[in-house]
């Protein structure tokens, strides 16, 4: 079969295909190949390797690109947003800057719950228009599959506008978009005095949700103050009985015991785990359940770091997201992320590709398709304008991504981003 797309004359490419673990808290056994060819057809990889580019896959109408020894890697997976919201906070700054703590701004009615309030107001449009410029600017770091969550609706009405949004900006948009329903983010306002009451509520968008098809995961806020370990139990394991997958915010600021429920529950993920005991990496380990770090949450929050070289040392799969939301980490940059992620939690830069490739998408269940340049998966890739892995690392705080392509459509040109 012949290629549509042929890129020639790659460095360094990271094809992300997992190989044998060499111990087991080896994280490096991804596929990295020098002097490389990557060539597609329909949208798909339909071959690649080292050296020269085989004559058998090219035909006259062949498009070649040459990557001038630059670097290429799988489409980047954030695979932890709270993408549609409406409004900013960054009246909460000077709090923030004092030291108030954030769950104590969320006790004080802002917070998510400021949130709330303007994503209540918006219209499906505002909604729309915003977290489409949020993706651009996501494209424009190597981002070419992104998890969004709602949480900002906390009633029926708006937790399904912000779902539908999700929707339609999969449908509009080249990233691809997997939708989390969140109605457990926090307790709304009008609740304030009858919390169990809202947790009713959200039992009740449950199937309503899942009937209308706007999410295939369930996530919730296992937080103090916010929903304790029992409540957060009893509703996933509702969402699991409406045929949700599992995720949840576990052990962010306080050790509450949320990876503890995560490993008994088997979530795909446990999000955060700043806060995470010994215990309860041994539980994510044992039942599979993939740690989904997000650090750069913690360095604008100037809070600790989940202990990462401990995880990947007792063999978790650990996987690095961005977090982006309008109050602990308004960050779209997924280099910012990678960037912490190397020095302050001291991956090396083959664990961070792994962490926000393979692993991520393993996060949100599209393993079969992205997060790996193999045979027959989706052409989502990146060019990168660097001469080597390292370099990404090194010179920090600047774009390194000059090219986009994704299903094999270049999306990102120097770069602008390019879509029709
Ligand atoms: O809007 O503050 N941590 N949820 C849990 C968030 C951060 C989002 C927000
Ligand atoms: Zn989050």
């Amino acid at each position: 079969m012949k290629a549509d797309l042929i890129v020639h004359n790659i460095g360094t490419l990271v094809t992300s295909r997992e190989l044998e673990k060499k111990s087991k808290g080896d994280m490096e056994n991804i596929e990295i190949l020098h002097n490389a060819y990557l060539a597609v057809r329909d949208g798909k990889v339909l071959a690649l390797g080292e050296g020269n580019i085989p004559e058998s896959l090219k035909e006259e109408k062949t498009k070649l690109i040459d990557a001038k020894k630059k670097v290429v890697t799988p489409g980047i997976v954030d695979s932890h947003t709270h993408l549609v919201h409406y409004g900013s906070r960054e009246d909460e700054l000077p709090l923030k800057i004092k030291g108030v703590p954030y769950l104590e701004i969320l006790k004080q009615g802002g917070g998510i719950l400021s949130t709330v309030r303007k994503t209540r107001k918006a219209t499906d449009e505002e909604l729309f228009e915003k977290a489409f410029g949020v993706l651009d600017r996501m494209l424009s770091f190597g981002v070419t599959t992104v998890e969004g969550k709602s949480g900002y609706g906390l009633n029926l009405e708006t937790e399904l506008r912000q779902l539908e949004t999700n929707k339609r900006l999969n449908e509009n948009h080249p990233i691809d978009v997997v939708s989390t329903f969140m109605g457990a983010h926090a307790v709304p306002d009008e609740y304030k005095e009858n919390p169990k009451g809202y947790i009713d509520e959200v039992l009740k968008m449950l199937p309503i949700v899942k009937e209308k098809k706007l999410a295939e995961f369930c996530d919730i806020f296992c937080e103090d103050a916010v929903f304790d370990v029992e409540e957060s139990r009893h509703i996933l394991k509702e969402a699991r009985k409406h045929g949700f997958k599992l995720k949840i915010h576990a052990d962010e600021i306080v050790s509450l015991g949320g990876a503890e429920l995560a490993g008994e529950l088997g979530t795909v993920s446990a999000e955060h785990l700043m806060a995470i005991s010994d215990q309860g990496i041994k539980d994510l380990y044992e039942n599979n359940v993939i740690a989904n770090i997000l650090p750069a949450t913690s360095f604008n929050l100037g809070k600790d770091y989940a202990p990462v070289r401990k995880m990947i040392d007792t063999g978790l799969t650990v996987a690095l997201s961005s977090d982006y939301n309008p109050g602990s980490c308004p960050c779209e940059n997924m280099q910012l992320v990678m960037n912490i992620a190397s020095a302050q939690l001291k991956m090396t830069p083959t664990e961070i590709f792994k962490a926000v490739t393979i692993n991520a998408a393993k996060a949100v269940k599209r393993d079969d398709t992205v997060g790996s340049l193999e045979v027959g998966k989706n052409a989502d890739f990146v060019i990168f304008d660097v001469e080597n892995l390292n370099y990404i690392f090194y010179n920090i705080g600047i774009n390194h991504v000059k090219d986009v392509f994704k299903l094999g459509e270049q999306v990102l040109t120097d770069g602008e981003v390019s879509y029709v």
